[in-house]
């Protein structure tokens, strides 16, 4: 079901059974924040995606609900993943769907994060 954007969180939805440990992933980093795993059909020669590890629909969610250290965190961590993964000198892209008109898939706010080649210009 898309996400519209408004939905309550929803403690059955994919990132949050792997939050949990329900269902396996192929984790590339870790902290109190943000849990970093390999996403399950890659459309970059790296695509990672950062979760929080708090319980956010979307991103505005995450900006209206989350502490400040917790947002610190998370995108501190973001950086972090790039720079593990020796995206820093090539460069990389950090993208976050909203709700019906992105096409939302996963009602827990994540980043996606694109690297490993030239990504082109076009809207993922
Ligand atoms: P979005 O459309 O922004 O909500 O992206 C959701 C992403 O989550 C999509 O790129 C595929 C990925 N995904 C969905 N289910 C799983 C899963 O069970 N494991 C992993 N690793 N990724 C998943």
């Amino acid at each position: 079901m898309p996400v519209t954007g408004l939905d309550p969180y929803d403690d059955q939805n994919i990132f949050a059974k792997i939050l949990r440990g329900e269902i396996p992933n192929k984790t590339v980093y870790q902290d109190e924040f943000v849990l970093a795993f390999h996403d399950i059909a890659p459309q970059a020669p790296v695509h990672v995606l950062v979760i929080p590890k708090g319980a956010y629909v979307s991103a505005r969610d995450f900006a209206a609900r989350a502490s400040d250290q917790d947002i610190a965190g998370f995108w501190r961590a973001v950086g972090r993943v790039a720079a593990d993964l020796g995206l820093e000198t090539e460069g990389y892209r950090l993208l976050s769907n909203h709700g019906l008109n992105a096409g939302q898939e996963v009602p827990h706010f994540h980043v996606h994060l694109f690297g490993g080649g030239p990504l082109g210009r076009m809207i993922q």
